[in-house]
């Protein structure tokens, strides 16, 4: 028996799937075709490490298990190259981004391919290659025509550190994810993408796609739409206070009953999910940057301690401002008072970290009896609590003039950065022309070379400082004009990547319109966890906007979008260079193979969930792929023997049957197992099945080939290396790739559990679910203890029991 080389067999496979092709997608076909999808790798300076590509073993097992399945399968892979990381390095070493990207990007391409992904490297893409991200802002002039780009000041969260606005996203905790310095707000003009504009479709067509539920939430969450009304509150100069002055006696005693007839100052719009609690509403509370606050300046007594108050919010988030366990405070303003429209009695009115300038209308009425936030700042600040009975919302809102409204969370996407390496936005300032959109013909706009990778001080992208880039002709009235200098955020190019794919070397257009409707939409997408809310919800916002345009055939870009979850260093921690923790998987594949790591990382635990590495659990995946290779070899010698006609002595024919028959059945259990599991991304139990199978098949005295020739294939979308060169060995001349995925015998699995017939002197009485192995015994005691059997037999004893096998019983009396 020749040893199991790993090493040996996959470089061999490697190359031979290389030379041929194999795992090319044909752009034409008879076949169906299936688009599978990881999200691709942004290349760092570390290399892999082994959570990597946990995913991309998850959907190439996919992706083999379609090819046999008889598919013209895409599965392509490239580098989503701009970010953070390599800038940073850049500016510490001074190192052109390029060479860095070139290097990372060469590291991965080698490790992964040492992997056996059956990735379609014909297809790479990298979104720093100006020929794909010409592309990428082509399509922001797409946007921009269609008044979907525009510019806007607005307050963004800006690191001082990185010197560069960041999304909310990218703030955790109120500091930014990558360096930890506080956020603090800055008003800059930034361009913007309004998805808000595709809000209620983005939301709706969830209902079309097949997402994990909890992948649906978080879109829906993210989202955040809300029905319900928007009603005015009327804010008049407050009466009490007026009076207390000539008449004191006027407000004794009224409480909160005081009612105005005052001429209002001008009104509040509140945004409520909750109309009907409206006569519950005890205080009205405005966000502190309300433009009502300012207009209101004269008629506001505390003028001092408001200004103050609004100006300590300035530098806070949303994020942290909505923080649930956080302790709420407001100021009251003082000389006002707001009406509330259902009963026209007067209430306090506030202003309130807890609500947000940004959503709804900045401006709520608090019911603290029913909303647990304005309780909480009612009970601190001693305002009434009330209970009212509730009202048909609908009735209220219309009866106090209000109307009802669908509102979301989503806000418009910033979207240029203050930095060097993304791609730049395609505009030009012109003084007489205003903003003036590079001609099409133009493009791409590539980045120029820079010395310093810094930005500068003003908070400006290090692009403005090239001045004879910066400095260009109008192209509108060929009069001086300078470029733009922010660049996008790395969430572009992976906005639209998929459709490259289907044509990645088209010059004309980003993809071809017949490729795509053949390939597009991807079947079934795979990605972390991290990226179920905004990357998928950026990239379905593109691929809206471009099936508005005509340019995408489908309104909706993943059919199936799966999660998968982390890797973890030992002990179930996460891998980081800083703990020292992280796993190469170079080093797994020189001592145990490609397959063995394949295998380990698939078996490893549920593929959705997050669990710690194990070295030295992954003996047990190398074993299993020995015993498999074991098996193979006497699988060859009574191939032999057969064939040259040799009978085997000492195994009768009868065992013979016997012994392939239990194999032969647990084989079929296994396929169907196999090929139901890897569509419910349940690769470990897939595997605990192809392991119990291999235990059997070796203890079997005989393992007929052509069952054997099926355990590969259900095995090589894990192990495809060892799967292939033991296919080679049985003596097929062609690839496991092209063969075709086993089927299972139903008869062999279902006919497990038979309904035999009970008769009483030979009349059927009753019926009996039995085992097929079932003994004699057994069955005929359960017989005679069946309730209606019983009933017939009413205390006699049967005279003689005749069982016909897996048919009937028949009991006489
Ligand atoms: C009265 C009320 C009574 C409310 C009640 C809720 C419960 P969602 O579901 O998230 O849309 N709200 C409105 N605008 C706000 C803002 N800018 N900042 C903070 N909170 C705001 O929540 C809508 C509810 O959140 C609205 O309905 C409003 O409080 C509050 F028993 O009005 B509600
Ligand atoms: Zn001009």
């Amino acid at each position: 028996m020749k040893e199991y080389d790993h090493k040996k067999i996959e470089k061999k496979w490697q190359i031979f799937w290389e030379k041929n092709g194999t795992y090319h997608a044909q752009n034409k076909s008879k076949k169906p075709k299936y688009y599978s999808l990881i999200e691709f790798p942004y290349p760092s300076g570390d290399g892999l490490h082994v959570g990597h590509p946990r995913p991309y073993i998850g959907m190439d097992v996919i992706s083999r298990k379609r090819r046999l399945e008889g598919c013209n399968v895409l599965y392509p892979i490239g580098w989503d190259a701009f970010g953070l990381p390599t800038e940073n390095f850049a500016i510490k070493t001074g190192k052109d981004p390029r060479v860095v990207t070139k290097k990372n990007t060469d590291t991965f391409r080698r490790q992964i391919k040492s992997l056996g992904v059956s990735f379609d490297w014909s297809r790479e893409i990298n979104t720093t290659d100006p020929k794909y991200y010409k592309w990428t802002q082509w399509i922001f002039l797409q946007f921009l025509k269609k008044g979907l780009a525009y510019k806007a000041k607005i307050a963004i969260n800006w690191c001082p550190k990185d010197k560069t606005g960041l999304a909310n996203e990218e703030v955790v905790g109120g500091c930014c994810e990558r360096c930890g310095t506080p956020v603090e707000k800055r008003e800059k003009e930034q361009w913007m993408l309004a998805i808000t504009k595709y809000a209620e479709r983005l939301d709706k067509d969830l209902d079309d796609v097949d997402y994990l539920p909890q992948i649906k939430l978080s879109q829906r969450n993210w989202i955040g739409r809300s029905e319900g009304a928007e009603i005015d509150f009327n804010i008049v100069a407050n009466r009490a206070e007026t009076f207390s002055k000539t008449a004191p006696s006027e407000t004794e005693g009224h409480g909160t009953h005081t009612f105005s007839k005052n001429s209002p100052l001008g009104f509040a719009k509140v945004f409520t999910t909750r109309p009907d609690t409206i006569f519950g509403a005890t205080y009205l509370v405005l966000a502190p940057e309300h433009e009502l606050i300012q207009k209101l300046k004269k008629q506001i007594k505390n003028w001092s301690e408001v200004e103050k108050y609004v100006n300590e919010i300035k530098n806070k988030t949303d994020i942290e401002r909505t923080a649930e366990d956080k302790t709420k405070t407001g100021v009251e303003l003082k000389g006002i008072k707001a009406i509330n429209p259902a009963n026209e009695e007067e209430i306090s009115v506030w202003i309130a970290d807890y609500v947000l300038a940004t959503y709804g209308t900045g401006a709520i009425m608090a019911v603290p009896e029913h909303d647990e936030r304005d309780r909480d700042f009612a009970t601190k600040y001693s305002l009434p609590i009330i209970n009212k009975p509730l009202v048909d919302a609908r009735e209220i809102t219309k009866k106090v003039g209000g109307k009802m409204v669908t509102k979301f969370k989503l806000r418009d996407w910033v979207f240029s950065r203050q930095r060097y390496w993304g791609e730049p936005i395609p505009v030009v300032h012109c003084e007489k022309c205003g903003i003036v959109p590079v001609p099409e013909k133009d493009l791409p706009i590539e980045l120029p070379k820079v010395k310093n990778y810094q930005p500068t001080d003003s908070g400006e992208s290090p692009l403005a400082n090239i001045s004879k880039w910066v400095n260009t002709k109008c192209p509108k009235c060929k009069g001086v004009a300078k470029r733009e200098t922010d660049t996008m955020p790395n969430w572009a190019g992976s906005s639209w990547y998929y459709l490259r794919y289907v044509d990645p070397k088209n010059k004309k257009i980003f993809a071809d319109k017949k490729l795509l409707k053949y390939w597009t939409p991807v079947d079934w997408y795979n990605g972390g966890n991290e990226h179920t809310t905004l990357h998928l919800l950026y990239s379905r916002f593109w691929h809206k906007f471009l099936y508005d345009q005509g340019l995408v055939p489908t309104a909706e870009p993943y059919k199936k979008r799966t999660a998968h979850g982390m890797i973890l260093g030992e002990g179930g921690v996460k891998m980081s260079k800083s703990l020292g923790n992280v796993i190469n998987p170079d080093e797994i594949v020189k001592t145990y193979g490609a397959d063995t790591l394949r295998v380990y990382e698939m078996f490893i635990g549920p593929f959705s969930q997050s669990v710690a590495w194990s070295t030295e659990s992954i003996i047990g995946a190398r074993r299993f792929i020995e015993k498999v290779w074991r098996i193979g070899f006497r699988v060859q010698v009574s191939k032999q023997k057969n064939s040259s006609g040799l009978t085997l002595p000492g195994v009768p024919g009868g065992t013979h049957t016997v012994q392939n028959s239990s194999v032969s059945k647990l084989l079929n259990k296994t396929i169907k197992k196999v090929s139901e599991d890897i569509e419910d991304t349940h690769f470990n139990t897939a595997i605990s099945s192809m392991m119990i199978l291999a235990t059997e098949m070796e203890k079997a005295e005989i393992v007929r080939r052509e069952d054997y020739k099926k355990f590969l294939q259900i095995l090589s979308p894990f192990a495809p290396h060892v799967a292939e060169e033991l296919w080679s060995t049985l003596g097929e001349k062609k690839s496991v790739n092209v063969s075709i995925w086993p089927t299972w015998d139903k008869k062999l699995i279902e006919d497990e559990e038979v309904k035999i017939m009970i008769q009483i002197n030979g009349k059927v009485r009753a019926e009996l679910m039995i085992n097929v192995d079932e003994n004699e015994e057994s069955i005929k005691r359960r017989t005679l203890s069946d309730e209606v059997v019983m009933k017939y037999l009413e205390g006699r004893e049967a005279k003689r029991i005749v069982y016909v096998k897996n048919r009937l019983i028949n009991v006489v009396v």
